[in-house]
């Protein structure tokens, strides 16, 4: 195969500055794949599990110093400060390179540099995207081979377009003072020092599936969302595919995955996607996903077969655990686990461990590295090259108080602006403080490359673009009672609200109208077979015209802190909405 000359140039000068002891050209192969293991057990970065109840699976430790993605030190590097916007960290490009070349220099003396050709999408897809990652982490390059097409499938897509996103990766010393993840929208390059964890390191994932094509998709008119698919199958076979947004941990792997109840006789959900959307407008006007992905980077924490059995039948096999802990007979095991914690196991950091312990034996943000293709509920569709057409966009997120189980916005400015106020209580995929709420836009304010307030015109203008935009819903499972207690059983049961959405969708599905948008009427979700109560779901739907007018009010700041690059309509929609309220 001919490689194109600016990759070769490009592998050639990381090479002369990173100065490896070789290089090894990926080719994805099974035959690479088993050799690049059996290294990695050799030398101890990968431990073998059990092989007769986690066949060809493997646990990987990391530096307990890297446990996470590290926000603080991720940067949009744009010519100007004021097109990276007030939510991103950015450095000048001059800066970034100025700061950062050092760090690599030299980076690889005495490690192998590999060389990742990876595709984003679908093979043969005109919507999916091919990336390089040069990278002397082992543990990235088995990791990029599950979570994209990686190797001769992706030199051969780009042999038909040219186009690549560059990406240089090194281990360095993982030292959080030397680390930086940073993004050169126009140049559409990504370097990343200091971190071997997944969203710094497998640089297809958040650093270009989601803040380089961000821009990509602003540029070219279509979206990168942090969403994933989902195909709603009903008894007689109609599916209508469903996009949704929620900030990291919130549930959004288990809502890819749903097993309908038993109650829910003939319906079935499909999983295209459980992180990250690419839509585009299609020529009969609706919006049309693919899943860039082809594997799932899960948080293991609370995966049980109550949460997520096919998230369990899915990592069962040929799948990397990280940071879990591990029991005396070879097994990862973790908190919220179907087995009972063992008495004796070694932790997350490598440390004997006991219940008694007091601390936790699985790192909050253990994972699995797990090939999507194994996943029970995978859809036929999901590599499709010309994606799903999206009926419904849900936005989502974890608030105790406030936002009812479901509504539906107005129309799509509304939706746009439901998605814009989008908050959340913190969970542990990122470093900082855990149970804060947080406004986080549509789930991409750590994802973005560009301008939030540009982001929020580019959805205006899609929705312009397509003549059949999907319908805009907002969802909380998390809604609590006054004693602290969750008010909607979630999980498998949150099939129902989704029901009522795709009704809606299709232009049925009984509403009334509040001050926030449609709300079901108190009968239109399917509650047989629960304890969810008349008052209960008046609980569940109720809309406190008092909490909403302190939430427009705490929505204020974060619109202002945009300037005058947040477009006019939200403005609009936030004057509307308070006046509605009163
Ligand atoms: C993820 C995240 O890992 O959103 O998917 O943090
Ligand atoms: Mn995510």
């Amino acid at each position: 195969m001919t490689i194109p000359k600016a990759l070769n140039d490009w592998v050639r000068e990381s090479e002369a500055l990173c100065k490896p002891s070789r290089v090894v050209w990926c080719e994805g192969s099974d035959t690479e794949h088993a050799a690049l293991v059996r290294d990695m057990v050799k030398s101890g970065v990968l431990l073998p599990l059990d092989s007769k109840t986690y066949p060809g699976c493997h646990l990987h430790r990391s530096d307990p110093s890297d446990v996470a993605r590290t926000e603080h030190l991720t940067f949009i590097c744009s010519e100007k400060k004021e097109d990276a916007g007030p939510t991103n960290n950015w450095m000048s490009p001059a800066d970034a390179r100025a700061r950062v070349r050092p760090l690599f220099d030299g980076a690889m003396k005495g490690r192998t540099m590999y060389v990742v050709p990876y595709l984003m999408g679908p093979a043969r897809s005109p919507f999916s995207k091919v990336g390089v990652e040069i990278t002397d982490s082992p543990y990235v390059v088995a990791s990029m081979r599950t979570m994209t097409r990686m190797g001769t499938i992706a030199l051969e897509h780009l042999a038909g377009m040219g186009e690549f996103v560059k990406g240089l990766h090194s281990l360095g010393d993982l030292s959080p003072e030397r680390r930086s993840i940073c993004h050169f929208p126009r140049e559409r390059e990504i370097w990343s020092v200091g971190s071997g964890y997944g969203g710094n390191a497998l640089l297809g994932k958040k650093c270009f599936a989601l803040r380089i094509a961000s821009v990509q998709a602003r540029d070219e008119g279509w979206m990168a969302e942090h969403m994933l698919i989902v195909g709603i199958e009903d008894p007689k076979g109609n599916v209508t595919y469903v996009a949704a947004a929620f900030p990291s941990a919130c549930g959004k792997t288990n809502l890819a995955m749903l097993v309908p109840p038993a109650s829910q006789k003939g319906w079935k959900v499909w999983t295209v996607g459980d992180d990250i959307a690419w839509m585009r407008v299609g020529a009969d006007g609706r919006l049309w996903a693919i899943n860039p992905e082809a594997g799932f980077f899960g948080v293991l924490p609370y995966t049980s077969s109550k949460t997520n059995p096919n998230a369990l039948a899915t990592l069962k096999h040929n799948s990397i655990f990280t940071n879990a802990a591990l029991t005396a007979d070879g097994k990862p095991w973790w908190e919220g686990a179907d087995d009972p914690a063992p008495s004796h196991a070694t932790d997350w950091r490598g440390q004997p461990w006991t219940p008694s312990s007091g601390t936790v034996a699985a790192h909050p943000n253990s994972r699995f590295t797990a090939p999507a293709a194994q996943c029970p509920s995978i859809s036929p569709k999901w590599e499709d090259p010309q994606g799903v057409p999206i009926s419904a966009i849900v936005f989502g997120g974890r608030r105790s108080k406030l936002a009812p189980l479901v509504y539906q916005a107005r129309d799509w400015a509304h939706g746009v602006f439901m998605g814009a106020t989008m908050a959340s209580e913190t969970t542990a995929a990122a470093t900082g403080a855990v149970g804060v709420t947080r406004r986080d836009p549509m789930a991409m304010l750590p994802f973005c490359g560009y301008h939030m307030g540009d982001y929020f015109a580019h959805w205006l203008r899609m929705g312009e673009r397509a003549p059949k935009p999907p319908a805009i819903f907002h969802v909380n499972w998390f809604r609590k009672d006054d004693a602290g207690k969750f008010l909607w059983p979630g999980f498998g049961e949150n099939l129902r609200v989704l029901r009522w959405i795709v009704d809606r969708a299709a232009g049925s599905g009984k509403s009334v109208e509040s001050p926030i948008g449609h709300l079901p009427t108190r009968d239109a979700l399917d509650v047989t077979a629960l304890s969810v109560t008349p008052p209960t779901m008046d609980a569940l739907l109720s809309v406190d015209r008092t909490a909403w007018q302190t939430e427009l009010a705490e929505q204020s700041p974060f619109f202002d802190k945009l300037g005058d690059r947040l477009p006019q309509r939200l403005r609009d929609e936030h004057a509307t909405l308070s006046k509605r309220l009163k």
